[in-house]
């Protein structure tokens, strides 16, 4: 067939560099940006015979997240906006790590598993990319794939990971979900911002300002780019704007979670709102600094308790009874899950709390089972999701309610509107948190008071081989090597309010180790003894 010619003839325009192998990880391809030009192209390939398969546009984002400028990666969107389907991410692998003059095999070998139809199918993908120096070649890489395959491809330039989800699933809902443009975006966020801030008429024009750390990435720009629309209801300080550092150095939501402190030469007044993004804006952790001068982070736990205790208040005033739940990691600090499972219900706010696989795709999945999933990784991805006939019942009750229960619906149909249901955004998330902490007048301080955290450590092990650890009951417990978990409850044994964990990671060649207990000295502690087990 003359397609497969052409597939090979422009395929030796992107070589593959011989042995160079990659793995199609937790999100996507992710490695120094001089080894991914082929990639680049073969993800255009496999996303132009997704599109064919399902019948719907998809979406491509070169980005490498919260990793250094030098690197870059890509992460494939399926139809609903939702992240690339497991089954697909093993034909990711197969393509990109396909030897030059084995490609086209592995192509064919695809198309006839999936049973794909290449006559007279429209294709289509959508593009985007961060602000990286190479993520223009390699989205160029990607379109050139799309054309091999005579696919049609939409560019969206510069556009955060969340804005082109948003695009993705805009398209395939034929404008359901709201207009697929950049301004179309901006406008549906501000439109429910603004709508839910009026419910919060006391409001101080000091409560209005919000420190933000961009990460020096495509968020800072695209904030800037979105300020207008939000016509004064919020006032962003914008810092780390891309103007002048480099993109994630020593700033954004990994430096200051990891690190935990503010983005280096940030001045913080004490008690001053202030949060970071991540290099693709998909990420947001807020922090503040106490009288004392002492930094306190508030991460996608405390994230993920304010948004479902505003959401259930609001479910419990209109009278709506919808199942609520929390998503959360093994990685949530025991104090909050601790403080959804009995605080809550003291205070008669049930949700329900599950605990899902690391990565957003696990989290994601398991917040669908509900009427509504607030899903967030303590790292402070995520966002929530609701069921079509949440929806539903939520738009009925604007119309058919009124007095109290009325306006309960209206700030619950408008907080639906502000979030990005398709993946955590870091703007639509830091807007939601704006609005929930002006309507319910509350400063950072008494958010951050709703539960303390407890001390805890994360360590990185290299082993020769970090397969040989399997884990079960959401990564919480090892199932292998024999032994490491009758050693590592021994360990935990010995320390208060003591819990660790070992898991493989998903993105580097190594094994995480976390631990928490009641005090610092022992949560690092159980954190050295635990590396030592897994040694
Ligand atoms: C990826 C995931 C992130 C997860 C991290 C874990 C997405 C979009 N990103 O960056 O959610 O926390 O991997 O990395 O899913 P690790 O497996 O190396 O610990
Ligand atoms: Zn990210």
């Amino acid at each position: 067939m003359a397609q497969w010619q052409e597939v090979s003839e422009k395929s030796k325009l992107h070589p593959k560099p011989v042995g160079l192998v990659l793995q199609y990880g937790t999100a996507g391809f992710r490695t120094n940006a001089d080894h991914l030009d082929h990639v680049m192209f073969r993800m255009g390939l496999l996303a132009t015979l997704r599109s064919i398969n399902t019948k719907a546009i998809i979406g491509v984002m070169v980005t490498a997240s919260h990793n250094p400028e030098e690197d870059n990666g890509v992460k494939l969107i399926d139809p609903m906006g939702e992240m690339l389907t497991p089954a697909w991410e093993v034909y990711a692998t197969q393509l990109a790590n396909a030897e030059q003059d084995h490609l086209i095999t592995v192509l064919k070998d695809l198309v006839q598993k999936e049973s794909i139809d290449l006559t007279n199918q429209e294709a289509e993908v959508f593009v985007g990319r961060d602000t990286r120096s190479s993520s223009a070649r390699l989205s160029d890489a990607v379109l050139d794939g799309v054309t091999a395959l005579d696919g049609r491809s939409k560019d969206y330039g510069l556009v955060t990971t969340p804005q082109l989800h948003y695009m993705v699933c805009c398209c395939n809902t034929r404008g359901g979900y709201g207009k697929a443009s950049v301004e179309g975006y901006y406008s549906k966020l501000s439109q429910a911002f603004i709508q839910l801030t009026k419910s919060a008429p006391n409001r101080t024009d000091d409560q209005k300002c919000l420190l933000v750390d961009g990460a020096n990435g495509i968020g800072a720009l695209k904030l800037r780019e979105m300020e207008p629309y939000l016509q004064g209801a919020l006032k962003v300080s914008l810092f780390c704007d891309g103007t002048g550092g480099k993109l994630n150095h020593q700033c954004g939501a990994d430096f200051v979670k990891v690190q935990q402190n503010s983005p280096k030469g940030i001045v913080m007044k004490a008690g001053e709102r202030c949060c970071s993004f991540d290099g693709d804006a998909d990420r947001i952790v807020y922090y503040y600094s106490d009288d004392h001068g002492r930094f306190h982070l508030l991460d996608g736990d405390k994230i993920a308790t304010l948004i479902s205790t505003f959401l259930k208040e609001l479910l419990t005033k209109a009278g709506l009874d919808l199942k609520i739940a929390v998503v959360q990691t093994a990685y949530a600090n025991g104090s909050s899950t601790r403080y959804l499972e009995d605080t809550m219900k003291s205070l008669s706010h049930f949700v329900i709390v599950r605990c899902a696989k690391t990565g957003v795709k696990h989290l994601h999945h398991v917040a669908q089972e509900f009427d509504i999933g607030v899903y967030f990784e303590a790292n402070g991805h995520g966002t929530v999701l609701f069921s079509k006939a949440a929806e539903e019942k939520i738009q009925q009750l604007c119309d058919d309610s009124e007095g109290e229960r009325q306006g309960a619906a209206t700030l619950l149909k408008n907080s639906v509107d502000l979030i990005n249901q398709t993946v955590g955004d870091a703007i639509s998330d830091m807007l939601l948190i704006e609005a929930i902490l002006a309507i319910k007048g509350m400063t950072v301080q008494q958010w951050d008071a709703i539960y303390t955290d407890l001390p805890n450590r994360q360590l990185k092990v290299k082993v020769s081989d970090r397969r040989v650890i399997d884990t079960k009951d959401a990564e919480r417990k090892t199932v292998s090597p024999a032994g490491l978990q009758e050693a590592i409850d021994r360990l935990v044994e010995r320390h208060q309010d003591g819990r660790s964990f070992v898991r493989p990671s998903g993105t580097e060649d190594v094994v995480r180790v976390y631990s928490e207990a009641a005090t610092q000295e022992s949560a690092d502690a159980l954190g050295h003894e635990v590396s030592l087990a897994v040694y």
